[in-house]
């Protein structure tokens, strides 16, 4: 068995002993009360589901085992150059719970790249279909495309047993997440340069060799797309790419179908899709002002129109986080360092001195702080990267990293089929009657 599926297991042999016991013991105990407002309001805040990659905090923001965006990019393993952390540590860290060694991310690195055929009719799947497709319906087809390779739907036909479906789950994420980056930048490569297609580097670690096979071969790029794919990776459990990669997999749906639909619910507007409305948002508003350099009361008066107009300010407020987002710092950070004169960065950072106060006027946004969407547009297009309609695909390859870290735990501890309760508004009438009277 490989090291990290070794380790793997004997953690999740000892965590699911020790969660028996502690159900055995406390199964009985309330850790939460639901009100009508979570019911009617998206279910914020309610407790329902174990989640090990990481944990969100809402004035901190997110934690991987623990460790914060900062001390990730201190303590993972690094890139040849410069000094942004490989995802294959996160991953690494995400799955056992423990910092890699430099030669257990180079053992990974070298995992990925030997997994990592794509097989070719899903070439030809994405082939059939319009090159001006949007680039994360292509993702997702291209997903369920691959699921012909899916070691669990095969185990799972041949009559595995329930203890064995752990070990299937990982070697489907371990093949699953190497083949991402070729299917995701053939998807932008057939899309926006006439199909000219890159060959897989075999030299390169997993997003360095995402970087090229994209056609950018700048250095500092290649460190973007390691803080990238670090950064987005996991945001615990309850957001929506993350749930629905968690409920889909609760049916024994395997990997690649639960994280396509996973990919799907990513492929919204107020999720994964801002990346791409903020920069939409963005380059409308400069052409409406008619220059690159607006000042920050040209973009206070932009961002009060957008409002008028009923619409969001794309970037801002989260359903969890009260603050500014330590992905968003994080991108500032290295934009600061690389890139401190680019004018689309500095008008992203004035949009940010502008925008959490008016927000904050309208007296009913719960978070009017940048989220991790805000800042990273404006990255990608220092870089040449300029296609805003690819940018979720790229967020995307990146949540494979957490939600399918989760998928492995959820089977070696055994999770049930989740499927919780829901109401009519009659049945809630009659509750709260019911309720009046007993008072
Ligand atoms: N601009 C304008 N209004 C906003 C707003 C924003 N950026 N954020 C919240 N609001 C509004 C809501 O629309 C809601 O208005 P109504 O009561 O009239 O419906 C009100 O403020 C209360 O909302 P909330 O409780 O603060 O926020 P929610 O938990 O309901 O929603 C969202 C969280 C992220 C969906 C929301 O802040 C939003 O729409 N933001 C803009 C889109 C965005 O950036 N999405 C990406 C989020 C991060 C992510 O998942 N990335 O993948």
């Amino acid at each position: 068995m490989d090291p990290l599926k070794q380790k793997f297991i004997d953690k999740a042999t000892a965590l699911k002993a020790e969660m028996k016991a502690l159900l055995a013991e406390h199964g009985g105990t309330k850790v939460d009360e639901v009100t009508l407002s979570q019911i009617f309001g998206g279910a914020r805040n309610i407790k329902m589901m174990v989640w090990e990659p990481s944990e969100l905090d809402p004035i901190e923001g997110i934690r991987f085992r623990g460790f914060s965006i900062p001390e990730l990019r201190e303590k993972l393993p690094h890139g040849p150059t410069g000094k942004e952390p490989k995802p294959e540590g996160l991953f690494w860290l995400m799955l056992v719970g423990e910092i890699p060694t430099l030669d257990e991310v180079n053992w990974l690195t070298d995992q990925w790249r030997h997994r990592c055929n794509v097989p070719e009719h899903v070439f030809k799947v994405l082939d059939s279909l319009p090159v001006d497709a949007h680039p994360m319906a292509q993702f997702t087809v291209a997903i369920n495309a691959m699921q012909t390779e899916s070691i669990f739907a095969r185990r799972y036909d041949e009559g595995m047993k329930k203890t064995e479906y752990w070990d299937p789950t990982y070697e489907d994420t371990m093949n699953l997440i190497a083949r991402l980056p070729r299917v995701a930048a053939y998807i932008y490569r057939r899309s926006y340069h006439q199909g000219k297609h890159i060959s897989p580097d075999m030299t390169q670690d997993w997003a360095a060799n995402f970087a090229h096979m994209l056609g950018i071969e700048k250095p500092d790029f290649k460190n973007l797309m390691r803080l990238y794919m670090t950064i987005h990776a996991d945001h615990e459990g309850g957001n929506a790419s993350a749930h629905t990669t968690h409920l889909v997999g609760s049916t024994l749906s395997d990997p690649y179908f639960s994280f396509a639909a996973g990919m799907d619910a990513l492929a919204g507007p107020l999720h994964g899709l801002a990346n791409q409305e903020v920069i939409r948002w963005i380059f409308r508003m400069l052409d409406a002002l008619g220059t690159t350099t607006p000042t920050k009361e040209q973009i206070a008066e932009y961002v009060k129109s957008t409002l008028a107009a009923g619409q969001v300010i794309p970037g801002y407020g989260h359903a969890v986080l009260r603050r500014p987002d330590p992905r968003f710092i994080a991108q500032k950070e290295f934009a600061e360092e690389y890139m401190p004169d680019s004018d689309l960065v500095n008008v992203v950072w004035k949009v940010f001195e502008v925008v959490p106060d008016i927000l904050e006027g309208l007296g009913k946004v719960k978070n009017p702080w940048p989220n991790v969407d805000a800042h990273s547009g404006a990255l990608l297009v220092q870089y040449g990267l300029k296609e805003y309609s690819y940018y979720t695909v790229l967020f995307g390859v990146s949540r494979a990293l957490g939600v399918l870290a989760a998928l492995c735990w959820a089977r070696a501890l055994g999770f049930p089929l989740e499927r919780p309760k829901s109401l009519t508004t009659d049945w809630v009438k009659a509750f709260i009657a019911k309720s009046a009277v007993s008072v």
